[in-house]
């Protein structure tokens, strides 16, 4: 068997953040890094997802040029995987030439086979600029959770959308309301006419999906049913649509972005210079040895685990995916890491704070499996201070240190009490290779590494080598599980460990771990070194400022316009046990969002369809880690509550 391992392409908007990172990139490269070392042939793929509206949308906001700016963030964020010691194969791009040849191809093939249809698409034009509005050249209020949402998905809920679902919308390019909806000649994926394939692909493969994978497939495929998507967009930047009458529309980028895997493998077989090469990864049959799994965010899994797959079904003998590897969110008080609002750390922030290694350790310790995961600067530091130095580093130094500096027989014979504890070393070995191959199970790799320090760290108190007149098979023993360690964390902290496994003549080999011994004892260095309070403290003010707290002054409050709004959607804001987050409809159209601290004394449906009354803010201030533009006034702990029929401004 071969192993096939893709990263969900990022959208090069912006630089990445560790929760972009810790979703798919990180976990492939460990999982990568983790077969190699088992002997297994793989392929990593990734790249850079270059077209789509993101990327359009961050272009015009900056007054760039579009392809100027995807190259220019594309060579950094390559250069980036490096210093994140990504062990991508190939990282490549999904505008390339050999992109280009199999989307067509993969096009042409459903044209052909009547999975294409031109259908009218209601589509947002803004009266205003006159312009189409693609997908994130729309914004508004998302129908479900009322978080800000662009026209093809929710950033706060992750629902996938239609730019008519959104409320209030508002044109990107010009910040007008004045926006219709008009019937416009698109073409469209009939992914209906595959239901039967797509539900004979899912029942095949879901015993070896995570829960929250099938539960979302299942939704589209028995739940809500599928429904005809549209596959191209009025956007500058894109493949021209291959087909006459549509020429001056571009693919939708969800249909040549997951074609990525093959056309970046493409790229990677040319590099090798075997340009055939992809092929055997994935035609079939030529790729039925191939084990795929495919790594992404929770709010991927539509688009991998029915519409690509339907893609591909639909156009020839591909090789599907396997496992869908879907993460959870890592969150920062509530609120995902993400790239389009500005939350979280980015990748180049981070590593000059602290060498990647450390960072790699606490992501695979906080590692968002099957449910969010929340990072906070005090968590980093127990990981860093009492797991990886005070126990994993410390006893990795202590047993190298001692059994150098004592010259101990490596080929001592081992009594029984040491042949016991060699076997409870030998579970722990079996138990981490069990969790890395579950896909996603790298914190439970991290937990069980930690109690194998301890084990270690116990075993040499129990036996006090420094005191015995040959501590030879105290510390063998001791290698043992330094041994095991190394290699366990070798995936996740690929330099250090390297390191210590040289140390030891060790060679880069999980099958070291059915061997006890190891073939030489070099001096060790210190690994890795506890993080200093002062030094947190800092970050803590750098990264989490201070709120400005919405405090109306008082002749801000004599010329306050309030206004009468209508609570459309109350909402959670993680964690905060005193505020709702309102999203009010106000008199003149517009959406408002207020934090008030009426959390113990009203209920969303207390609230909702309510007019109350609120004070826009000039400028929107951040609360309890959302943005908001409007004011509350309270009386006491009630809100104002305004008879429907004056709805509007007051004064
Ligand atoms: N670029 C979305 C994202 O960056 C999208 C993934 C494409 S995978 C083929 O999360
Ligand atoms: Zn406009």
């Amino acid at each position: 068997m071969r192993y096939l391992i893709t990263s969900a392409l990022p959208y090069i908007h912006g630089i990445p953040h560790l929760g972009n990172f810790v979703g798919s990139i990180f976990p492939a490269d460990v999982m990568a890094r983790f077969l190699r070392m088992k002997g297994e042939e793989v392929l990593f793929i990734c790249g850079s997802d270059m077209h789509g509206s993101p990327l359009e949308v961050a272009a015009f906001k900056a007054g760039r040029d579009v392809k100027e700016m995807a190259y220019e963030n594309h060579k950094k964020i390559k250069k980036l995987m490096e210093d994140w010691l990504v062990s991508v194969d190939y990282w490549g791009h999904t505008d390339s030439e050999e992109n280009k040849e199999i989307t067509y191809e993969i096009f042409k093939k459903l044209d052909e086979r009547g999975y294409i249809k031109e259908e009218e698409v209601v589509m947002p034009r803004c009266n205003n600029c006159g312009r189409v509005l693609a997908d994130r050249w729309i914004e508004g209020t998302c129908p479900y959770c009322g978080g800000l949402a662009r026209g093809d998905q929710c950033d706060d809920c992750g629902a996938i959308l239609t730019p008519d679902q959104l409320i209030n919308p508002r044109c990107v390019y010009c910040g007008s309301f004045d926006i219709e909806f008009k019937p416009i000649k698109q073409l469209v994926f009939d992914l209906p006419a595959l239901e039967d394939e797509l539900k004979k692909f899912y029942e095949e493969r879901k015993h070896l999906w995570p829960e929250y994978v099938k539960k979302t497939t299942e939704w589209y495929l028995y739940k809500e049913g599928l429904k005809p998507r549209s596959i191209s967009r009025y956007l500058n930047f894109g493949f021209p649509v291959p087909k006459e009458g549509f020429e001056d529309q571009v693919l939708y980028v969800w249909f040549d972005a997951p074609i990525g895997y093959i056309g970046i493998t493409y790229q990677w077989a040319k590099e090798i210079g075997d340009p055939e090469a992809w092929k055997e990864w994935w035609k079939m049959p030529l790729a039925s040895d191939v084990f795929y799994v495919q790594y992404m965010g929770k709010d991927n899994v539509f688009f991998h685990a029915i519409f690509f797959p339907a893609m591909l079904i639909g156009s020839n003998d591909w090789k599907l995916v396997d496992v869908i590897a879907a993460t959870q969110y890592l969150t920062a008080k509530g609120v995902k890491f993400s790239k389009s609002r500005g939350v979280g750390l980015n990748l180049e922030t981070a590593k000059e704070l602290l060498p990647v290694e450390y960072w790699r350790y606490v992501l695979a310790a906080l590692f968002p499996a099957h449910k969010d995961t929340e990072f906070s600067w005090d968590v980093l530091v127990e990981k860093i201070n009492k797991e990886l130095v005070d126990n994993i580093s410390n006893f990795i130094y202590r047993t190298l240190s001692l059994s150098h500096r004592k010259g101990i027989d490596l080929n001592t014979p081992l009594g029984e009490e040491e042949e016991r504890e060699i076997q409870k070393v030998r579970d722990f070995a079996r138990r981490i290779e069990e969790a890395y191959m579950e896909f996603l199970g790298f914190n439970k790799v991290v937990s069980l590494v930690n109690q194998l320090a301890s084990e270690g760290n116990a075993w040499l108190n129990r036996r006090e080598p420094w005191k015995e007149e040959d501590p030879s098979r105290t510390l063998v023993v001791a290698l043992y599980y330094v041994k095991v360690i190394a290699l366990a964390l070798y995936p996740i902290l690929p330099l250090t460990m390297k390191r210590v496994l040289d140390l030891l003549g060790v060679s880069l080999s999980w099958d070291e771990v059915d061997q006890i011994r190891v073939s030489k004892v070099e001096r060790p260095f210190k690994l890795f070194k506890r993080i200093e309070e002062a030094e947190v403290e800092k970050w803590r003010e750098r990264f989490s400022p201070e709120e400005k707290k919405p405090s109306v002054s008082i002749d801000v409050v004599l010329n306050a316009k309030m206004m009468t709004g209508v609570v459309r959607h109350v909402q959670e804001i993680g964690g905060d046990e005193e505020r709702w987050l309102l999203i009010i409809e106000g008199p003149d159209g517009k959406t408002y969002r207020a934090a008030p601290p009426i959390k113990k004394k009203y209920s969303p449906e207390d609230l909702k369809g309510r007019a109350i009354l609120f004070v826009p803010l000039e400028e929107g201030v951040k609360l309890s880690g959302v943005e908001v533009n409007a004011a509350v006034p309270l009386a006491g702990d009630s809100i104002v509550v305004a008879d429907r029929n004056v709805i509007g401004k007051v004064r």
